[in-house]
């Protein structure tokens, strides 16, 4: 169970965040409104969030998760892949500092976005990807093998992270598109198949039992709910337009 989350406010310099999504520029206003409801989302699954302010030097920071993977046993601060967004761990770094666990960091020439890393009890799938590369797999490997965890390298072909198109929905069951849905590495779970029409909800997040669903995605959401989950759904439509999910909108631990 997850008993805290850390957020960080949209900047208005958003809307010139690293893009290929092709939906145009994100409305700042709406952005807003939509981080707000994401906040009141996750509180309603039960989470203490701590929201970090807007920071305008670095148009993707509000997509916070990349810049650390917050385990049981450890934070581990990362080196984000695009030159432009290194620097957000600094604000990150800082706000971890305030709970209860040792800190740990990825250092050069290892990059690694915390996007492509995905959680599954204490084994950790790392998206081999344009952002992470291996000796930052290997970094965290080693970090994660001190604390008594385990993680293994994955590939990755078409998705910019390893969690735009898998989600892990505890209780052994993966939510799965595109090259996902055949990969040998995830054949011991059971995989609920994304359509190519709703790939963007692949990326769900599960939260104490109830599962974050962007708003729109209908079939996805009726399956997340007969695999058993209660569903919420969170419009999150100008973050897409900057190819943020919404995991990508806060730490969770
Ligand atoms: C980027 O390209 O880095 C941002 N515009 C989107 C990051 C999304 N993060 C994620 O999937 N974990």
């Amino acid at each position: 169970m997850f008993t805290k989350a850390i957020v960080k406010q949209p900047c208005k310099n958003m809307v010139k965040g690293i893009t290929q999504a092709g939906l145009g520029i994100p409305d700042y206003d709406l952005a807003c409104r939509q981080h707000d409801a994401y906040i009141k989302a996750l509180e309603a699954c039960k989470l203490s969030v701590t929201i970090l302010p807007p920071d305008e030097a670095y148009p993707d920071s509000v997509f916070i998760e990349d810049a650390c993977l917050v385990t049981s046993g450890c934070a581990v601060i990362t080196r984000p892949g695009a030159e432009s967004r290194r620097g957000e761990i600094h604000s990150v770094r800082k706000a971890m500092a305030a709970f209860d666990l040792p800190i740990e960091e990825i250092t050069a020439p290892g990059t690694l976005d915390a996007g492509d890393i995905m959680m599954a009890g204490t084994h950790f799938y790392v998206g081999l990807s344009d952002r992470t590369n291996a000796e930052g797999f290997a970094q965290l490997e080693a970090i994660l093998i001190r604390y008594g965890m385990t993680a293994s390298a994955v590939p990755l072909k078409t998705v910019l992270h390893l969690k735009t198109g898998i989600s892990y929905l505890e209780n052994n069951i993966l939510l799965a598109w595109g090259e996902f849905l055949t990969k040998e590495e995830f054949s011991g779970f059971t995989r609920v198949g994304v359509g190519d029409k709703e790939a963007y909800a692949a990326n769900s997040v599960w939260i104490n039992n109830r599962v974050l669903v962007p708003a729109g995605y209908k079939q996805t959401r009726d399956m997340i709910a007969d695999a058993g989950y209660a569903t919420l759904e969170v419009d999150v439509s100008e973050f897409r337009k900057l190819d943020g999910g919404l995991s990508c909108l806060s730490l969770r631990f």
